[in-house]
């Protein structure tokens, strides 16, 4: 067994891991990550596309943000499409001046593994049988095996970003962890094109035969979800079907407007929402997708992920500058406050837009007519607005009155 040291041991080298690897580094803290797959694969997976204010300062933060500013496109509104007509959310207008970014995870993903490789970090990829050990005492460890050869890091703490499958939170002893779950019964078929978006802004869509979504992630390549069953599977929607679906979905613009071209992706996303409480155990963070997960409908999944990441950063930068184990102490505390708030309005804007299999005809009445009034008031138009945009990363200690 060869025996290593660093401060703190990174397991996932996600978005999570990723940017916390680099802002450590920045400030001068030891840090090693461990994923147990190739760099490629975790390039290869096409999740989130939208960027809120939180993730884009972090970025900068991690000194990461350079083409993120060149090629992200700003939005500064969304479309509800729902009984066949358009209305549109100012995001700027009702959040106080503020926006999103479209961008990526992948190219995130991709920035930050880019900075790392040019700063020579070491992350261990396809490391097998990956294990966290002692992180209830003041000399954690973790474990791996590579190449058939047994590897051991010494650490003072354990970063647990190894997404909702990972070996951190499974490992926190069951006695102290209260798990959370919401399980969808429909998912999200995804598709990328090379194609222009349908609009300049992402398009929301209720209609009686489910959910659809219209993104994108530049002005040549479209990404689009239909809501389906869980019982469908990926092999059975061929290019030519979704294409179809989707027009179904949309209005008699969008079916005009929607190019349509070869798919460069295809798959199938259930629909969670989930919360591990706490989010620390000892010497063990967890943070991202080891943590929580939230439908998609709000685009909260990677936001948070930051925001977790930002918390748990600056906690370990107090630990070590500033000699204090406050922030440590107040991290998981911070975190699911934000947490809760974001899972709340996924799950709100999840049921608001889906058809449920076991609703009759009265919900889609219900969501209808709140629908009619969210696009009637001013407040409905803030409340999508300011919950779509990101809360403000002090929002929990903050009351108008
Ligand atoms: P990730 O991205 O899952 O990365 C975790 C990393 O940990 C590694 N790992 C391990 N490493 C070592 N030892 C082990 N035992 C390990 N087990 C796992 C994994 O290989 C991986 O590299 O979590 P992270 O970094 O917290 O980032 C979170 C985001 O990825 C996630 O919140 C979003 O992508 C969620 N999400 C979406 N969010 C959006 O905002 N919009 C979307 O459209 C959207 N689509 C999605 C998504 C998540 C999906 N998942 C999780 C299946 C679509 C999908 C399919
Ligand atoms: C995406 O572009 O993948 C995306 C955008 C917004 C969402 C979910 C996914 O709410």
């Amino acid at each position: 067994m060869s025996t290593t040291r660093t401060q703190v041991a990174i397991m996932g080298a996600g978005p999570s891991g990723l940017l916390l690897g680099q802002l450590l580094h920045k400030a001068g803290i030891d840090a090693v990550i461990v994923d147990r797959v190739s760099g490629d694969y975790v390039l290869g997976r096409i999740r989130a596309g939208i960027l809120e204010q939180v993730c884009i300062d972090l970025m900068d933060e991690a000194g990461v943000g350079e083409r993120m500013h060149q090629e992200g496109l700003i939005h500064h509104g969304i479309e509800m499409l729902f009984d066949g007509q358009r209305h549109r959310v100012d995001l700027h207008k009702w959040s106080g001046g503020q926006q999103v970014m479209v961008y990526g995870q992948t190219e995130v993903t991709r920035d930050v593994m880019a900075a790392r490789a040019a700063a020579g970090l070491t992350t261990i990829y396809e490391a097998k049988n990956t294990a966290v050990h002692d992180f209830d005492t003041a000399r954690p460890y973790v474990t791996y095996e590579k190449d058939g050869v047994k590897h051991r890091i010494d650490c003072d703490f354990i970063a647990g970003c190894d997404g909702f499958h990972g070996v951190c939170r499974a490992s926190a002893p069951r006695s102290a962890i209260k798990e959370y779950e919401k399980v969808y019964p429909f998912g999200w078929l995804g598709l990328m094109s090379d194609t222009p978006p349908v609009n300049d802004e992402l398009i929301y869509v209720n209609s009686p035969r489910g959910f659809a979504l219209c993104s994108q992630r530049s002005r040549t390549r479209s990404r689009y979800y239909l809501q389906v069953p869980l019982t469908h599977h990926v092999e059975d929607w061929s290019d030519d079907a979704f294409w179809q679906e989707l027009k179904l979905r949309l209005d008699e613009k969008g079916r005009a407007d929607l190019v349509t071209g070869p798919s460069l992706e295809k798959s199938i996303a259930p629909l969670r929402s989930f919360v591990t409480e706490p989010m620390r155990f000892g010497r063990m963070f967890l943070a991202g997708d080891a943590a929580h997960i939230v439908p998609p409908t709000g685009a909260k999944g990677l936001n948070l992920a930051a925001t977790d990441v930002k918390y748990l950063f600056d906690a370990l930068r107090e630990y070590y500058q500033d000699k204090s184990e406050a922030g440590i102490d107040g991290y998981s505390q911070k975190c699911l406050g934000r947490v809760w708030r974001a899972e709340r309005f996924s799950w709100w804007f999840t049921q608001l837009m889906h058809r449920f299999p076991d609703d009759g005809e009265i919900v889609a009445k219900f969501q209808h007519a709140e629908l009619e009034y969210l696009m009637y008031s001013e407040a409905g138009q803030r409340t999508i607005a300011e919950n779509y945009v990101g809360l403000p990363l002090d929002f929990a200690s903050q009351r108008l009155m």
